[in-house]
This record gives structure tokens, sequence and C-alpha cells, in this order.
């Protein structure tokens, strides 16, 4: 089977998602950025919107990491990262909903913060606020088993992943030294997860790339 082309790079959640899903699906990537940049008139024929990530396998060209996740899952029967049965369902794409909408959102709002030098304490108290809303939610949907919807890994941990390190790591850098405070399930996973093959060799690479950015 050839590589699959994903066009990215690691820091970006959105691209950690998809090569989270590779990684568990056990498939051959290709990361690279587009040779003239993702507002180049090549990348633009891939996707239009000129975002991160997009992939090329084969003949098939896709973008939106949830979309390009269903198509990996409905194209390679190998590893399923969605189960069954209607309520397990429900759960895995809860789960992945709030760490997309409620958990990865405020931390890319203190990253952003960071990198355009905003310190209005108004807006750091709210968005501190908003991360701990979010956790709250998260921690009670989480399954307490090893990955995020049960024992094996699904679409939901390709989504808690990339949100939880920008969570952790986004909101550090503005005094938060405990993100994930009291809420048992979400430590542990956290601790696997930086251990896991797959989600800990993505982390590695996320928590190098931000100490660069970060450095400069
Ligand atoms: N809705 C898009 C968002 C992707 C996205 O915003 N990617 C960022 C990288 S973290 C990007 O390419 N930003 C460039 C831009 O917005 O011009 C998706 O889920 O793929």
């Amino acid at each position: 089977m050839a590589a699959i082309t994903v066009y990215g790079a690691v820091l970006s959640p959105y691209v950690a998602r998809v090569l989270i899903a590779c990684g568990y699906k056990g498939l051959a990537i290709d990361l690279m950025m587009p040779k003239d940049g993702i507002k180049g008139p090549e990348f633009l024929k891939l996707n239009p919107f000129g975002k991160i990530p997009a992939i090329k396998d084969g003949t098939t060209v896709l973008y939106e990491p949830a979309v390009i996740i269903d198509y990996l899952e409905a194209k390679y029967k190998k590893n399923k990262l969605l189960p069954a049965a209607a309520k397990a369902v429900g759960q895995t794409r809860l789960i992945a909903a709030i760490a997309a909408e409620y958990v990865q959102g405020v931390g890319l709002k203190f990253f952003r913060m960071k990198r355009t030098n905003q310190n209005v304490p108004a807006d750091i108290e709210a968005a501190k606020g908003e991360l701990h809303k979010g956790l709250d939610a998260l921690e009670n949907v989480m399954s307490g088993k090893k990955f995020a919807a049960g024992a094996s890994p699904t679409i939901a941990d390709c989504f808690v992943v990339p949100a939880l390190f920008f969570a952790v790591h986004a909101s550090a850098i503005f005094g938060v030294t405990d993100a994930l405070g009291s809420r048992p399930k979400l430590k542990a996973y956290w601790q696997n997860a930086r251990k896991d093959k797959v989600a800990g060799k993505i982390l590695h690479g996320m928590t190098e790339r931000m100490q660069q950015i970060i450095a400069t």
C-alpha cells in the first residue's frame, strides 16, 4: 500500500488528529508541508481554504480532519476506530466533540494570546473559567479506561490528545500549574497518553515544536 500524503505539521492540533488516527490504524504516511505554502496555488487546489491538514490517498484528496478520519475508517478496515453499538458511537463522538469544541478551543485561545502578546487579565481569567468548564464536561464523559472511550483506541483519542496538549501546555504559559486538577480520569488518561506508542510520539513532536515557538 502506498503511503498516504498528509499535508501539515505536527503542532497543528487539527493535523495531529489525523496523525493519531493513522498511527492507531497502522497506516503509512508521508507528512509534509505544501511546497509553495498553505496559501500557494498548488495547495489551494487541494484545500480552497488553504488550511492544514489535507490528505492525498491515491486519487482521493480531502481536508477537514473529521472527514479525513471518517474516510480512512471506511476505506481501511483494520484497527477500527469507531465502535459498532449505537450507545458506544454516541459516547465516542460526544467525547470527541467536547474535546474539539470546549477544550481545544480554549487551549488555542491561550496559545494565541501568547503568540500575539496579549496580556489582558480579564481575558485570561475568562479563558481559565472556560477551560475548567470544558475539562469538567470532558471528565464526565471519559470512560476511565486506558483510552478515551474504552479499552481500545477510537476516534475520541484522536481529538482528546491534541486538545489536552493545548489545554495543559498553553494554559501553563498563563500560570495554570495543574490544568487537569482533581479530575482523576483525565489525569490517568494523560499519563497513559504520554507513554502510549502512538499518542506519545505525537505529543513529543508537539512539545518540541511548541517549545521552539515559545522560545522565539
Ligand atoms: N476547520 C479546519 C481548521 C484547520 C486549521 O485551522 N488549521 C490551521 C493550522 S492549526 C491552519 O491551517 N491555519 C491557517 C489559516 O487559517 O490560514 C480543520 O478542521 O481542518
